[in-house]
């Protein structure tokens, strides 16, 4: 993977098109965020081969050894309310998921499915995970990055994910190129990031995403800070909220950040 390989086969207008590319970094999405600082424009792309500090949500690490995964943050600047923005890793999801699909038989063709809001899983096991942070006032948002973590060869796991991390090579028996999957997810997003922020909702992207949903119509375990419950999961509201269903009927709404959702059986 180099930025020359990268930039000829980027065929977007805007996502992607100012590339920077490291060998070995802290984190993408730190970097996104001096970029986003300094005014990069809306598009700018930070790629690493690896990460020395690759973070997930809520002070959690996100191991990134070099020669085999995607580490990539993408720089938005929406206009969209503060309080929409995380829909973001809802369409980013999606965009992962349809470019594992486009790559066709190169990749093997595995019928991934997301794990909301933030996972792409196949059998149960994480292949990808993503990380959508903001600059923001209260009204107005200054810009967000979008990093995305996919595990393409990577065959080797520490310890303690071994049994919930899975990645492309695993799973297909394939050797993907990563680059042409960073494309493919990149020119998918670009699409779909277009239709949500027409809508400021996730209407057109619904159905979509509920096809491949992990969980829907299944019992779920919902960890709130409140307690754990079970429900049946029935898809996503066009804010991004999930649709879970007590016992008792009661449809409640799950917002991402707040819980974690499980299968009754696992990790997904
Ligand atoms: C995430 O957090 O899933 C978001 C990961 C985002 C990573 C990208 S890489 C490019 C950009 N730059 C960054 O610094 N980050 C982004 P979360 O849902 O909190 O999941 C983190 C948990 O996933 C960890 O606590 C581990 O249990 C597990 N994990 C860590 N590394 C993994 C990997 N490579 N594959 C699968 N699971 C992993």
């Amino acid at each position: 993977m180099t930025k020359e390989e990268l930039d000829s086969l980027m065929d977007t207008q805007w996502a992607g098109r100012n590339i920077v590319y490291y060998d070995s970094v802290d984190s993408t999405n730190l970097r996104i965020k001096q970029m986003g600082d300094e005014g990069a424009p809306e598009g700018t792309l930070a790629v690493a081969d690896k990460q020395t500090a690759g973070r997930g949500r809520r002070g959690r690490s996100w191991d990134s050894p070099s020669g085999s995964s995607i580490y990539m943050s993408l720089l938005l600047r929406p206009k969209i309310e503060p309080d929409q923005a995380p829909m973001l890793t809802l369409v980013m999801a999606l965009s992962v998921a349809e470019g594992i699909m486009d790559c066709g038989d190169s990749c093997g063709n595995p019928d991934v499915k997301i794990k909301w809001p933030n996972d792409i899983v196949y059998q149960g096991k994480k292949l990808c995970g993503i990380l959508t942070e903001m600059s923001a006032d209260m009204d107005q948002i200054h810009y967000v990055i979008v990093g995305i973590g996919i595990n393409v060869q990577m065959t080797d796991f520490p310890k303690e994910i071994q049994n919930t991390a899975t990645s492309l090579k695993l799973v297909t028996g394939k050797t993907l190129l990563r680059n042409e999957l960073l494309a493919k997810v990149l020119e998918e997003f670009e699409v779909l990031y277009e239709q949500f922020v027409s809508a400021e909702s996730l209407k057109n992207l619904k159905a979509e995403y509920e096809s491949r949903l992990a969980n829907k119509d299944n019992r779920v375990n919902v960890l709130a800070p409140s307690g754990a419950w079970q429900g049946i999961c029935l898809g996503i509201k066009e804010d991004g909220a999930l649709l879970v269903q007590r016992e008792d009927g009661n449809v409640e709404e799950v917002i991402a950040g707040e819980v974690s959702v499980r299968g009754i059986y696992g990790y997904v």
